[in-house]
């Protein structure tokens, strides 16, 4: 077992299994059972790609053999970060049949969250693009290959320099050792926790579930097409159901470069694309393109929105305008899979978001002393279940309060449930900037931003924002020389911050208004700022 994994305890493991959540399947296996179907059914198109789920199949195997060959073995782990493209989809099926374990990384992350993901899993290899959106990833490699010691290996999709090309590596299968359905299969990012990101732990077992239970949950099957619109890395458009189910319901995978109407509105039109998954920004923005863009729409039967609260105004468009059904989805990589069903009245899809994909999870709500409150109150929400984890990864300190003693996370996410079991998103406790969708950490921002000479103290919130829900606004008292919006960026940005967790807006204050215990009254803070 990976050292760092908090696995479920045995009586829970034993109910899981007897219960048919976990069928004792690989990801590997996943594929491998359609290709042994299906073996001419298109898998994927990528531009003018198309791979069928023979070949799909076979160039897994053919790479999980080259990446045995380099050395890579069960349990090693491998920071992955690359864009939509075939060769994600076949780099995670190589590892998942090798039992190698993807550390799943967003191209828009940097040297500050890189260094940190390889050094916390402790990588032996890491995977990029030479270039992708005019930044180049073997920059960062180098940096990574200085300071990180765990770091064997480079490899690279398209001109490699002085690293491994990803496709030299692709030779004639040999068998692999491959992993336990209980192992470890991938590590995924935290959206929102305190201090430094944390890495989740998904297993075989749990998140073959999570793709399959998804699939069926929205209807896939073998005449879906999915556009991969979202990074495909996150955990929505990978498993809910995206990639994983859509392969495991048989059918194809329309790889779409960025989100933007632009880009997948002539992909819908020329792939007749049938399902994807947006956050609330991006759905109200392809429905304001509908007025300027005339591509073909009519294929697309179902829109999946989460990530962040989508507000009843923009629900209710979705229909009329872009012609396809509504489904709501509160997810977290943590597990916990929230859905509105497709045969769910129209009030639920417009005003919840969903209810619980498995029998088994576990929901409470409580107050703030850990009491169950009234049905229908406000609470937060804790969660325990058949794919939620058990504890981040190499993170005791942690795990120690970010779980009730019985193994409940402790979500962090304020909910009211309904009679129907249906959850609405009412706000939060953790600390963490819900941009759109994107998550932003308020600590670790701080923490950067306090490394400037000029900002003698900060606080970040979020303020009430049209389009994105809620935007960054970095609360700064000045050192000296009061510093410029545009300084404090340009000093993140140097500091290899990702881009998407750069403040909005920076106001400078005279002080930082402080609650009876002396901690910044961020309430206040945001209030002040409204009015
Ligand atoms: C309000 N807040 C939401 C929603 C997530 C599907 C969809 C989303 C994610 C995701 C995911 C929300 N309304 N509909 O992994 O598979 C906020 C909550 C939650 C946090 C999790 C999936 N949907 N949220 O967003 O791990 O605060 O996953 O705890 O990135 O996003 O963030 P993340």
């Amino acid at each position: 077992m990976l050292d760092g994994f908090v696995p479920w305890p045995e009586t829970f493991a034993t109910r899981y299994r007897e219960c048919g959540y976990w069928t004792g399947r690989t990801l590997g296996s996943l594929l491998r059972e359609r290709a042994g179907t299906h073996p001419e059914a298109v898998a994927l198109i990528d531009r003018d790609r198309r791979w069928t789920y023979r070949e799909l199949d076979q160039r897994a195997d053919c790479l999980a053999t080259g990446l045995q060959r380099l050395g890579l073995a069960p349990g090693d782990r491998v920071v992955v970060q690359l864009p939509n493209t075939a060769e994600f989809v076949q780099l995670i099926f190589a590892l998942f049949r090798l039992g190698a374990v993807p550390v799943m990384t967003l191209p828009a992350q940097r040297h500050v969250e890189i260094e940190h993901l390889i050094t916390l899993s402790g990588a032996a290899a890491y995977v990029i693009p030479d270039a992708h959106f005019g930044f180049d990833h073997r920059t960062l490699a180098r940096a990574m290959k200085d300071r990180a010691p765990s770091l064997r290996h480079v490899l690279v999709v398209g001109d490699a320099q002085e690293f491994t090309a990803l496709q030299t590596l692709e030779t004639e299968p040999e068998p692999l050792h491959g992993p336990e359905p209980a192992d470890v299969a991938l590590l995924l990012l935290s959206g929102g926790t305190t201090g430094a990101p944390k890495l989740i732990p998904r297993t075989h077992d749990d998140y073959f579930y999570n793709a399959a239970a998804s699939a069926q949950v929205s209807g896939l099957n073998p005449l879906t097409r999915y556009l991969v619109a979202l990074p495909a890395a996150h955990n929505f458009p990978l498993a809910c159901p995206g990639i994983l189910g859509t392969l495991h319901a048989g059918g194809t995978l329309v790889m779409c470069p960025d989100p933007s109407p632009d880009t997948a509105f002539p992909l819908i039109a020329r792939d007749r694309v049938t399902v994807t998954a947006l956050v609330p920004p991006l759905a109200q923005l392809w429905l304001e393109a509908t007025q300027w863009l005339d591509d073909d729409l009519s294929s697309l039967q179902l829109l999946q929105v989460g990530g962040s609260r989508l507000k009843a105004e923009t629900a209710r468009r979705v229909g009329p305008e872009l012609g396809c059904s509504l489904q709501q989805v509160f997810g977290m990589a943590e597990g916990l899979l929230n859905y509105t069903r497709l045969d769910d009245d129209e009030e639920l899809v417009l005003h919840t978001q969903g209810r619980p994909l498995a029998e088994d999870d576990e929901v409470r709500v409580v107050d703030t002393e850990g009491r169950d409150v009234p049905e229908g109150e406000t609470g937060e929400l804790l969660v325990r279940g058949p794919y939620t984890l058990r504890g981040y990864y190499r993170a005791a300190e942690h795990n120690a309060t970010a779980f009730t003693p019985d193994g409940f996370l402790r979500s962090g996410d304020l909910v009211r449930r309904l009679p129907t079991g249906h959850l609405v998103v009412e706000g939060r406790l953790k600390d963490v900037i819900n941009r759109g969708g994107e998550k932003v950490p308020v600590e670790e921002l701080e923490n950067h931003l306090l490394s400037h000479p000029a900002v003698l103290d900060v606080a970040v919130v979020g303020l009430p924002d049209a389009s994105l829900g809620e935007r960054t606004c970095a609360c700064v008292i000045a050192r000296g020389q009061t510093p410029t919006h545009s300084e404090l960026i340009a000093h993140l940005g140097a500091h290899g911050l990702a881009a998407y967790k750069f403040p909005d807006e920076t106001r400078v204050l005279a002080s930082l208004p402080r609650t009876v215990l002396g901690k910044v009254d961020k309430t206040a803070l945001i209030r002040d700022a409204a009015s």
